[in-house]
């Protein structure tokens, strides 16, 4: 089928090409990956300390079939296979540093205008997820925390290219590493996603600016359509129901949290998705945890939620607020009934 999930792990794994072209790369772990200008296919660097794990450093794979090119623009290293693109770009904010308003919300402007270009120069304007990373994100620059900066900066990019910035969003994450560049990655395609919401916490673009003075432009989730398939994309979701965090320092009242967010999040998929329902055992999932000495508790306690067998990577990073502990995002593919096509209605 069309788009295929290769877990992380420290090494390529053999025969990849048999199940198509790398399109989605990762690299996950805080020591420069060995090779990682070896491969052809776009990578982002995810630097963060890889926990629980027996290695330094895992590579994430997602091969697609179809017709495959590359390049770079605006230093915007992608692939395309077939209908999907996936990209990465790095910025330094010192090159951002001059203007009137702060480095990281000039950069954060300049990648997703730079992304945007690149989608509607290649004729498939539709952001389906974005992968965002940030030196210090919960730290106060220039009077404004510096998550709040890069806000601004991706509402602004959306609004210059008539993105609209509430309804259709991206999935997306947002996370905080210890320094290093912005790094945004994004995966695209020529129809849009069904963006997912989650009755259970206000949609993050109508957060009341007492979270910052322009709302983060995401969804909680995403269903998108490669050929023949159902691809669920799951956003960076945590303890929050409403606007407010919930379980102020407690870290395992804030996983079920979260991990029941994640589930609400998969019951409006299995509502509006086309293929058989998705359930929580089958995602591969990522965690991100901000303090490294939590990591056994939360892969225990994941593992006794979704089965010894689940893919979960384990990251030690900043969560987007600096209440917040935890952060998980997970994704899910799925073959769509044979002879079914995108104009079919969904279910419910
Ligand atoms: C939250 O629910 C947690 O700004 O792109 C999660 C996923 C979060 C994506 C983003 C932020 C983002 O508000 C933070």
């Amino acid at each position: 089928m069309s788009l295929k999930f290769h877990r992380p792990s420290p090494r390529i794994p053999a025969g990849l090409q048999d199940s198509g072209v790398p399109l989605v790369g990762a690299c996950l772990g805080s020591s420069a990956p060995a090779g990682l200008s070896d491969i052809s296919w776009p990578e982002q660097w995810v630097a963060a300390p890889l926990l629980e794990s027996a290695h330094d450093g895992l590579r994430e794979v997602w091969t697609a079939t179809g017709e495959s090119t590359q390049g770079s623009q605006e230093g915007i290293q992608w692939r395309r296979v077939g209908h999907m693109l996936y990209g990465v770009l790095t910025l330094e904010e010192a090159d951002f540093a001059q203007g009137q308003v702060t480095a990281l919300q000039a950069a954060s402007e300049s990648a997703y205008q730079r992304i945007f270009r690149l989608l509607e120069a290649q004729g498939l304007p539709h952001l389906w997820r974005a992968w965002n990373y940030m030196a210090r994100i919960n730290a106060e620059e220039a009077g404004l925390e510096r998550y709040r900066q890069f806000n601004i900066g991706r509402q602004d990019a959306f609004l210059a290219h008539h993105r609209g910035v509430t309804g259709n969003m991206p999935a997306a994450c947002a996370i905080g590493l210890a320094d290093g560049p912005l790094s945004v990655a994004f995966l695209a395609g020529p129809m849009a996603a069904v963006p997912l919401e989650n009755p259970r916490q206000i949609s993050a673009y109508n957060y009341p600016e007492t979270y910052g003075p322009r709302a983060p432009c995401f969804s909680r989730g995403a269903l998108a359509y490669p050929p023949g398939q159902e691809l669920l994309l799951v956003s960076g979701t945590a303890s929050i129901l409403g606007h407010s965090t919930v379980h102020h320092e407690d870290l395992l009242a804030q996983c079920r949290e979260t991990l029941a967010n994640i589930g609400a999040v998969l019951e409006e998929a299995n509502r509006r998705g086309r293929s058989a329902p998705f359930a929580l055992g089958e995602l591969a999932y990522r965690a991100y945890i901000r303090l490294a000495e939590d990591g056994p508790e939360v892969l225990a306690w994941l593992r006794e939620q979704l089965g010894p067998e689940v893919d979960i990577t384990c990251l030690q990073a900043d969560v987007c607020r600096a209440d917040l502990l935890v952060e998980i995002e997970a994704m899910g593919i799925h073959d769509l009934p044979a002879g079914t096509s995108r104009s079919e209605s969904s279910r419910g």
